[in-house]
């Protein structure tokens, strides 16, 4: 059988089609939001805003990019072979639906009308942008959970409040535009509002992108009433069920890609708890580092334990129990500023510098952007050493070091690993590869599919058919 596994991330979404019984991937295309839709002014995944802390994409380019990727899948590979699909999206990010929502939801069973996606969603929107997991705008709404629930909202959603979850983003907009929020009807993750337009329905939130909220009680699997009701007036009615597992059919819109309409549909979840199954890693014992626009660093988790150090964050793991996660903003974007910086090519940001660098020991540290893990202003490069004077081996050595050695001392709440998998468009170089070894002390192992998170949508859909 086959399956089609979605990931819907910052920059691009990509589509894999996974063969269950050969346990191989025989088809996967790919959208690159900035270069091929650029229509919807996200060059790189969002809207450029004066305001730094401010980042919000517009939640049509998800749409319009989900279209083109299914059309590119449907050129390629014969998609009335696919029997199930799965998926997952970037985290926290939230779509904002008014009183269109539901009609254009139900247009989907028609697959006569000659409307795309988009057309159909005309008028669905109450908010026309979605803030999204970069966004680290929220301070003030940060501050009033901390002081209102303290410990309680780490013990219970699995992380203290952070900026960038979707509680304090949705407080935010509840405050400042208290009209349009009460018009709103519903409120969907990027991952559960994919899933709806492929149902032609509400889709559930799934337990690992549930938990990137600060308004899941983990334990128990429900929408905390009590941090709803702070966060937001009405909230838990806005929000859509909680479920794992299956969360429709394929509504018969899709059959312009070939896809046979009736397939079921796994609920999506994050793209990290995605990756987390997609590098066979949903059983404790190895950690999985993704080396992506964010790094993270995560792993299964045998028993529940939050970071006292309250940068960590407790998801569920869509393979049951729960998973431990550490983002580091300033990931790939970075590295490729540093490289721009420095002007060199890919070979030697990726093993050349290393080679080239010899003994040098400095550390530097890259500040693009407000960095969430541990918390620091946007300020540029942090070096220990004369940063003008050092070669460009030096500079790259030493941001490779710096976001590894910040990546190794936030994580060890977590737990030691003798294997970690990396998985990522930078885990194609050897030198962050063998730095990740060094600074470890670990066996480090690459996947052959770097597309672990789409990978991992197409397990969960596999899942669904036995
Ligand atoms: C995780 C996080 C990012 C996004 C985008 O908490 O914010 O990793 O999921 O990849």
């Amino acid at each position: 059988m086959y399956t089609l596994g979605i990931d819907s991330s910052t920059q691009s979404v990509k589509a894999l089609v996974y063969d269950t019984e050969a346990k191989s991937v025989v088809a996967t295309v790919s959208v690159n939001f900035g270069k091929e839709l650029p229509e919807f002014g996200c060059p790189d995944g969002f809207l450029p805003n004066e305001d730094q802390l401010v980042r919000q994409a517009d939640p049509r380019l998800w749409v319009a990019a989900l279209e083109k990727v299914l059309q590119k899948l449907a050129d390629s590979f014969d998609t009335s072979k696919i029997d199930a699909i799965g998926g997952d999206g970037q985290q926290h990010g939230s779509v904002y639906l008014g009183a269109g929502w539901s009609a254009a939801l139900a247009s989907l069973s028609d697959a006569a009308d000659g409307r795309t996606l988009v057309e159909r969603l005309d008028g669905a929107f109450s908010r026309p942008v979605a803030p999204i997991w970069m966004d680290s705008s929220t301070h003030a709404e940060v501050a009033a959970l901390d002081v209102r629930f303290g410990e309680t909202l780490r013990l219970r959603t699995g992380s203290p409040a952070i900026e960038r979850f979707t509680g304090p983003q949705i407080m935010k907009f509840a405050k400042e535009d208290p009209s349009t929020f009460a018009a709103t009807r519903r409120i969907h993750l990027v991952s559960s509002f994919l899933c709806s337009l492929l149902i032609g329905a509400d889709a559930p939130i799934d337990t690992g992108d549930g938990a990137g909220t600060n308004l899941l009680d983990l334990a128990r699997g429900e929408w905390d009433s009590e941090i709803c009701a702070f966060t937001a007036p009405g909230l838990v009615a806005k929000l859509p069920a909680v479920r794992n597992g299956r969360a429709g059919s394929l509504a018969p819109y899709f059959v312009k890609y070939g896809l046979r309409p009736g397939i079921p549909v796994a609920a999506f979840t994050g793209d990290n708890p995605a990756s987390l199954v997609g590098t066979g890693a949903d059983k404790p014992g190895v950690a999985v580092i993704s080396l992506g626009t964010s790094d993270t660093f995560f792993a299964a988790m045998p028993v529940f334990k939050t970071d006292p150090d309250g940068y960590g964050h407790v998801f569920g793991n869509p393979s049951g129990g729960f998973m431990s996660l550490a983002c580091i903003k300033n990931g790939s974007l970075a590295r490729e500023k540093v490289r721009a910086l420095v002007g060199c090519d890919y070979a030697f940001f990726d093993e050349g510098a290393f080679e080239a660098a010899g003994v040098f020991a400095g550390r530097a540290f890259p500040y693009f952007e407000e960095e969430i893990t541990p918390k620091h202003p946007g300020t540029g490069i942090e070096a220990d050493f004369d940063w003008k004077a050092a070669s460009d081996a030096e500079k790259v050595v030493s941001i490779v070091r710096g976001q590894v050695l910040n990546m190794y001392e936030r994580t060890r709440w977590i737990g030691a690993f003798d294997t970690i998998r990396v998985t990522g468009g930078a885990s194609r170089s050897k030198g962050i590869r063998d730095t990740i070894a060094a600074v470890f002390g670990a066996r480090v192992e690459t996947l052959d599919v770097p597309d672990s998170a789409a990978l991992g949508g197409a397990i969960l859909a596999a899942w669904l058919l036995g």
